[in-house]
């Protein structure tokens, strides 16, 4: 490592260890939310995981294991041995939950995907799955990504046609969801969860609609960006416009799975770009009254999705390095949430 990283990295660490506030002190004096995924596999093997997602975050999400394919391998079947242990250890270390997700063209069951069923044995099997989920996490879920990434990338960015949901049910698939989890639990707060849609655009306008045609019949309550964007990357003038335009709606908004991938090597230069990304973004959410939580894919570079999606291209996204020390893009979290 650089020296002035490892220096800026140790200090940091005793910082934290001298007692200086964590991300979810800070966040929660700005009544913010600042959360992070979490992955199965280490919060049941790893101390430091653990330690670590207790210390800094308010609010978590599962990377997989509320998805369709795990939570349900046969079509009389749920399994939530899995994902009760990310339940039981946010109820334990009052952490809120997010549920992701109920509807998405990916993590469809084979059983599902290969079963020749018609529409209304589609529709059938979807309010199954969406209202057993909902009651069995019933008071442990914060707010639900009912719909994850519905809206094609081109023109004319229609609903997508081309998945199992799409295919089989039409393009109302995305509102008869909203209806069946509003239905299910009236009280949890209901999101359309997208990427590529967080500045002024067209696909950006057809979640604008969306979520408008939604919004008029009380079916969603809010918008998630998920911002997996390259370092570098912060929010400008069109994310402000697209961020005002969905609150005008009434809809709370949430950056979802933000990561900040540096393209390989990581420079102690990138790592400050990094942190600048990181700062600005989250200053960003704190200055729109609709944006309620931030939160990243993941926390330490030892556990992110990048590096296996980019083949090693990319990697070092998130906010504590592979030994869970705090990157520089941790203080300037911090230094935001000091403003
Ligand atoms: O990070 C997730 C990865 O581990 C899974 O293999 C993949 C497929 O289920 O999903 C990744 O998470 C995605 C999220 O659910 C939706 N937005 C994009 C995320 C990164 O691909």
């Amino acid at each position: 490592m650089h020296r002035c990283l490892a220096v800026s990295a140790c200090l940091l660490t005793v910082a934290a260890a001298a007692g200086e506030a964590s991300l979810r002190e800070m966040a929660a004096k700005r009544k913010f939310l600042v959360g992070a995924a979490v992955a199965i596999g280490p919060l049941v093997n790893e101390t430091e995981y653990q330690d670590t997602l207790k210390r800094e975050f308010n609010i978590c999400v599962p990377e997989n294991a509320f998805k369709m394919a795990g939570l349900r391998p046969a079509r009389d079947k749920f399994d939530f041995s899995q994902a009760d242990k990310l339940a039981e250890f946010a109820a334990a270390n009052n952490i809120k939950l997010r549920g992701h997700t109920l509807v998405w063209h990916q993590s469809v069951p084979k059983w599902l995907s290969d079963g020749k069923f018609s529409r209304d044995e589609a529709l059938q099997i979807m309010k199954e799955h969406i209202t057993t989920v909902l009651q069995h996490f019933k008071g442990k879920v914060y707010a639900w990504d009912v719909v994850n990434e519905a809206i094609h990338d081109k023109k004319p960015y229609a609903i997508r046609d081309d998945s199992f949901w799409g295919k089989t049910i039409g393009a109302d698939y995305v509102e008869k969801a909203f209806e069946f989890a509003r239905a299910a639990d009236p009280n949890i707060i209901l999101y359309y969860n997208e990427y590529g849609a967080e500045g002024m655009g067209g696909k950006s306008d057809a979640v604008y609609e969306l979520v408008k045609k939604l919004r008029e019949k009380k079916l969603v309550d809010g918008v998630g960006w998920q911002c997996h964007v390259p370092c570098g990357w912060k929010p400008g003038d069109a994310h402000a416009q697209n961020a005002e335009r969905l609150g005008k709606l009434g809809v709370e908004l949430a950056i979802t799975e933000l990561d900040f991938a540096i393209k390989q090597p990581t420079t102690p230069e990138k790592l400050q770009a990094q942190a600048d990304s990181y700062r600005d973004t989250l200053k960003f959410c704190l200055s729109q009254p609709a944006f309620k939580a931030l939160l990243t894919w993941g926390f330490t570079d030892k556990h992110s999705w990048i590096p296996g999606f980019s083949k090693g291209k990319n990697g070092d996204a998130l906010v504590f390095d592979a030994q869970y020390k705090p990157k520089p893009a941790y203080g300037a979290m911090i230094e935001a949430l000091k403003q």
